[in-house]
């Protein structure tokens, strides 16, 4: 029988692999993967492709599958996971400016957020680690506890990060902004000749779960329910509880994280200086996020829009505010979670 990319890929996983099969997973077989794969139109490439039941660029699957079969999680690895547009830069700077708050003053003018963007700092799996993504970057080096981001969802993460003691944060935000936050920034980046898409075209496609690692509610649950589950692994945060309440959620994150705030660092406005440092104004305003780019070269101001809560209702009809509503409050039936 002819070896598909699917089975070649099964096979590898169920052997094990020896340096000939890492090599093998090259661009043909890729192609070949790819090719097997159900693709729909995409947003920021002429397609997307399902990958374990989520919806994928396609240079990201070999960067995923090289990483969910090679990557060693330590027991302090902290791992910053969300989909796209939920909060991601905000919480990866501030867990960063929290963890490592002892080694870098976040009062201070040297800090590291100061001059680079937290996607630089906090690199994610899929998309940053490596430029060859079939070749295995040797992390171990890296400062620890080292600090990773990702956008892929609970169950597709390596199985070394599942079993080990390493931590997740993950961020959440009400599907209406998210959807809003994304088809603004896709559309800022979009390369040509792909067309930007109307509100209309996004919106049909994000409301049947196709958008870069949705469906929203899959990826949400995922992470929710890891959450109830293993509570002191998985801490799951909503944008809409940071922006309420700042304060109060950096505490609890620290707190997960097991290094909290002593109450002398409270007094001595530690608190308020990650909060300052992170904040969507100071940010924005950073010379490095003005004029600098990402490790995977979009522009580092496409990721400071608004940093409000609500600005949907500046862009949704009644019909789509129903219809997604709906939509979420089905797939969310199983859990009390709600936006
Ligand atoms: P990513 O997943 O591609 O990294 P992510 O950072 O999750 O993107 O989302 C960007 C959103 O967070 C933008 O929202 P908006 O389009 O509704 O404005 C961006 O403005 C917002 N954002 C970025 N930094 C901050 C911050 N420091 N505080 C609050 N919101 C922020």
């Amino acid at each position: 029988m002819r070896e598909t990319a699917m089975t070649k890929l099964t096979n590898i996983e169920s052997k094990g692999h020896c340096e000939e099969e890492k090599l093998s997973l090259k661009s043909d077989f890729h192609e070949e993967l790819l090719q097997s794969l159900p693709k729909e139109k995409g947003w920021i490439t002429q397609y997307l492709y399902l990958y374990q039941q989520f919806w994928y660029r396609p240079t990201l699957i070999q960067p995923t599958i090289t990483f969910q079969k090679h990557f060693q999680a330590k027991h302090d690895d902290i791992v910053i996971a969300s989909l796209p547009k939920a909060g991601t830069t905000w919480l990866k700077a501030l867990a960063f400016a929290t963890m490592k708050r002892h080694h870098f003053i976040p009062s201070q003018n040297d800090h590291p957020l100061l001059h680079s963007n937290p996607h630089t700092i906090v690199p994610y799996f899929e998309t940053n680690i490596g430029d060859n993504p079939s070749v295995i970057p040797d992390l171990s080096t890296l400062p620890e506890p080292r600090m990773f981001g990702t956008h892929l969802p609970f169950p597709s993460l390596s199985n070394s990060i599942h079993n080990s003691n390493c931590k997740i944060i993950y961020i959440c935000r009400n599907p209406f902004d998210t959807f809003i936050s994304y088809w603004h920034f896709s559309n800022n980046i979009v390369p040509s000749p792909l067309p930007t898409l109307t509100l209309e075209e996004a919106f049909e496609r994000y409301s049947e779960g196709i958008h870069p690692f949705g469906p929203f509610w899959s990826h949400v649950l995922g992470y929710w329910k890891a959450s109830k589950d293993t509570p002191n692994k998985v801490l799951f945060l909503k944008y809409e509880d940071l922006k309420a309440d700042i304060n109060f959620e950096l505490k609890r994150m620290a707190q997960f994280l097991d290094c909290p705030f002593s109450e002398g660092e409270e007094s001595g406005g530690v608190i308020d200086s990650i909060i300052e440092l992170c904040s969507f104004k100071k940010m924005k305003e950073l010379e490095i996020n003005k004029n600098g780019k990402a490790l995977d070269g979009v522009e580092n101001k496409y990721y400071f829009r608004k940093g409000e809560t609500g600005d949907w209702v500046n862009y949704f009809s009644p019909w789509m505010t129903e219809k997604l509503s709906k939509i979420i409050k089905e797939k969310l039936s199983e859990c009390s979670l709600s936006f």
